[in-house]
């Protein structure tokens, strides 16, 4: 049986779903700090409201369901975490802390926990980021992603666990909306475009950085949690990417569906923090280890999320 924390964020609202799937419904609990979570989550499964700072609850949630597999996506984002960076280091480190804590205890043996683009900073190659290179993120966010990577590793060498964790980059969905990143703008650009006819972008035409839509999000974490171990080299924080994008590209893509799409900019503070992850990713280590590959680009991409926002 496999616990979700986070199951209401905008990775966590499609991926417990297509877990229950593979699964099975009642295998799958979905837990998160707010009862707000999507109808089809609540209706399709069981639901624990579950604070992962609260360790009493966690370990009762995890002997209640008998649990052998956490996949913890609680997390405080990039742009948040800039504005709360005591409240990013609490949940992000705490939470986790407590996860491969009582997973220790209870002989879970399989933790996923996402990493980011954002564990890279301004000093790392910025072009095709390569997996194994320097870690100096100048974001708390960033800062608690390479944390989590190394205590991860710890745990998986000292304690013979298998913690997994992928660096997310932006990702793009229709379903839930994000919560609080420096990558949203590539979420409400597209709704905005469906909606209104027009965005403002608080990040600048040029800006270029490595993104992925849901599916292929989905494909890979699910891959990845089903790898063999054996083939495994860079467990807790494999690098991942479909493509590259600055919005001025996505304009494009998106007027070739919408022609009269207007967009403005007004970068904000969330420029600085993009402004410090790499333009693109080199995950050729995720493509030898477990067979990673990407099926949407951006136009294919922007084909699909446009004719599902406008279904809506
Ligand atoms: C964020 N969407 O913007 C997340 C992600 C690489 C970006 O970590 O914080």
């Amino acid at each position: 049986k496999i616990l979700f924390t986070g199951c209401g964020g905008q990775i966590g609202s499609e991926l417990t779903l297509a877990f229950r799937k593979i699964y099975g419904n009642d295998n799958v609990i979905a837990s998160d700090l707010s009862t707000k979570v999507c109808p089809d989550l609540l209706n399709s499964g069981p639901f624990v409201q579950l604070d992962v700072l609260d360790t009493r609850l966690l370990a009762e949630t995890i002997d209640k369901y008998e649990i052998d597999g956490i996949v913890h996506l609680a997390a405080i984002l990039s742009a948040v975490g800039e504005k709360n960076p005591q409240l990013a280091w609490n949940v992000n480190i705490n939470g986790t802390v407590n996860v491969f804590e009582v997973a220790r205890a209870k002989k879970i043996k399989q933790v996923l926990v996402p990493s980011s683009i954002a564990a890279f900073g301004p000093d790392t190659p910025r072009v095709m980021t390569p997996q194994s290179t320097i870690l100096h993120p100048t974001t708390m966010y960033g800062v608690t992603k390479v944390a989590l990577e190394l205590l991860g590793d710890y745990y998986n060498l000292k304690y013979d666990m298998d913690i997994r964790g992928l660096r997310y980059p932006g990702v793009i969905s229709h379903k839930t909306q994000p919560g609080g990143g420096t990558t949203d703008y590539a979420v409400a650009i597209y709704f905005d475009a469906v909606k209104k006819g027009a965005y403002e972008c608080f990040l600048r035409e040029d800006t270029m950085l490595p993104m992925i839509y849901m599916p292929d999000c989905l494909k890979a974490t699910i891959e990845l949690f089903q790898a063999d171990k054996s083939r495994l080299q860079n467990a807790t924080g494999y690098n991942l990417a479909a493509f590259s994008v600055t919005p001025k590209e996505m304009v494009e893509s998106i007027q070739k569906v919408i022609p009269d799409f207007k967009i403005s900019y007004a970068p904000d503070y969330r420029q600085e923090i993009a402004d410090s992850w790499p333009d693109s990713i080199d995950d050729k280590e995720a493509r030898a280890e477990w067979d990673w590959k990407p099926d949407y680009d951006l136009d294919a991409m922007t084909l699909d999320i446009i004719k599902e926002i406008r279904l809506k």
